[in-house]
């Protein structure tokens, strides 16, 4: 498909950018806040790059102000930022802490000062702390009451200011890696039980999609999906069969629940021989039907490049760079379905992150074709060492490159018929990465801490900042 004719950007499109509480915010037990699993895991040795955590972070709770001081003069129309679940119910459940409550109040109404369109996710990844105690969290149904009541608490507190709602933000990340790799808390490395907490996280998304629908009528809802179209390495039909077995178990196992409220047929299948599948209790399915979004939200970083990979003898966990040197990410796979495989066509990030704009046009377009529902990127950007200059100049001219092609890939998508209602870039400000510190710095704002020190926590903007200010002011047209 060529690219004929300019529709360019629409005129309310929602030029953002993204943030998470655990990332940003620090203040980790100030005001009444109840600790989240990021709190505890986070303090064993070991679990995190040079054992960073999120205690301080970038201290948003406290400059929240000078930081959406920042967006406005940014010109940024939407911010998308979390809540933690522990500041407004300390132990998951039953009391409510006001001031945790007041909290985002005063953030949503700062935004809202400067017009800037306030996006709330629900959930990030740091369920409370108490929850995984009690009964261990997103592997009892008993989450989807209390996910439920907190979900309607910032319903009524927030609904009628805030348009925009992600549920569950990469519901396939913390899943995947909490439960099967044993990287995210709780550290499960157990496939069964992957699957049974996963689809008890899908029923609690239906859920509050539900209440939604009674609460906040005229606003829009849905999940943040971390979105890695895959590609076949090349045509031999072993292959193909490869990337459609990575297609359907990466993507379609959840996507489809999401907007169809079922799951795919062939990897079902493949579960249940393997003992693998969720149980189902009556209603499971009624409830997922209800669960249908408004919008699909993408967090687009990379493709992923597949081939054939034995049952027996063939690849199976492999492991991640988080450190930043380059090529040390191992191929992982699952024997019998597929294996990942470095794409010769694509560069690199140091993390080994394919960088690949025209992987975003794709996966819109797929998405669009299959589920027929508008897209909100919800994150896209590149995760990089920055070097501060002795004159206070930080020159991310590689950050501007990714962001450009990713927001040319976008407009291509548009005229390939995909309704697209904004992009949100990852991140606003530099912010902790779960696992890789604060030396993978993603943000159009330096903080200056490291891995180390909290140092200044002083706010410099970035060349990329200067950039995307024009961009924004242009309606996309100067990039
Ligand atoms: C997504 C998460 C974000 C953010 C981003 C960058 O998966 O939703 O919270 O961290 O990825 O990832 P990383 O920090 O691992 O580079």
């Amino acid at each position: 498909m060529n690219d004929i004719g300019k529709i360019g950007f629409p005129q309310n499109f929602l030029w953002g950018s993204a943030s998470a509480a655990y990332q940003v915010e620090g203040a980790w037990n100030e005001d009444g806040k109840g600790p989240s699993i990021w709190d505890t895991y986070t303090k064993n040795p070991g679990t995190t790059f040079q054992d960073t955590n999120g205690d301080v972070a970038v201290d948003h709770y406290h400059r929240y102000q000078e930081d959406v001081a920042l967006m406005a003069e940014m010109g940024l129309k939407a911010y998308r930022f979390s809540i933690a679940w522990s500041r407004i119910y300390p132990e998951g459940r039953g009391e409510v802490n006001e001031k945790g409550l007041q909290f985002y109040d005063d953030l949503i109404n700062e935004l809202i000062k400067y017009d800037i369109e306030p996006i709330i996710t629900i959930y990030h990844w740091d369920v409370p702390q108490a929850l995984m105690e009690s009964y261990g969290a997103w592997e009892s149904r008993e989450i989807i009451h209390d996910f439920d009541e907190y979900c309607v608490t910032l319903y009524k507190r927030y609904g009628d200011r805030v348009k925009y709602w992600i549920t569950l933000n990469e519901q396939n990340v913390f899943i995947q890696l909490g439960y099967y790799a044993g990287l995210h808390p709780p550290g499960v490395k157990d496939s069964k039980r992957m699957y049974e907490a996963n689809h008890i996280a899908n029923l609690a998304n239906a859920k509050s999609i539900q209440s939604f629908r009674r609460f906040v009528p005229d606003g829009k809802i849905g999940p943040s999906f971390a979105y890695s179209p895959i590609y076949p390495f090349d045509s031999h039909p072993e292959n193909i069969l490869a990337f459609e077995n990575a297609e359907e178990l990466n993507n379609h196992w959840w996507l489809d629940v999401y907007c169809w409220g079922r799951y795919p047929t062939t990897i079902w299948q493949y579960l249940e021989k393997n003992g693998l599948s969720p149980t189902i209790e009556d209603g499971d399915f009624d409830l997922l039907t209800y669960g249908r979004p408004d919008f699909i939200g993408v967090n687009y970083y990379r493709t992923g490049t597949v081939e054939m990979n034995p049952l027996s003898g063939g690849i199976g966990k492999g492991s991640m760079n988080t450190t930043g040197k380059k090529g040390t990410t191992e191929e992982y796979g699952i024997p019998g379905l597929f294996k990942s495989k470095k794409n010769p066509y694509l560069e690199a990030t140091n993390w080994d992150w394919e960088i690949d704009s025209t992987g975003l046009r794709i996966g819109l377009r797929r998405l669009a074709s299959r589920y027929h529902l508008p897209i909100l990127i919800t994150e896209n950007g590149l995760g990089e060492f920055d070097k501060l200059e002795e004159d206070y100049q930080i020159n991310d001219d590689y950050r501007i490159d990714y962001i450009r092609s990713h927001i040319k890939a976008c407009e291509q998508a548009i005229q390939d018929g995909v309704q697209l209602i904004g992009y949100c870039t990852w991140s606003f400000t530099d912010v902790l990465s779960w696992l890789n510190g604060y030396q993978k710095r993603y943000g159009f704002v330096y903080v200056d801490r490291d891995d180390h020190s909290e140092k200044s926590l002083r706010r410099i903007k970035k060349k990329s900042f200067y950039w995307y200010k024009k961009v924004i002011e242009s309606g996309g047209e100067n990039l």
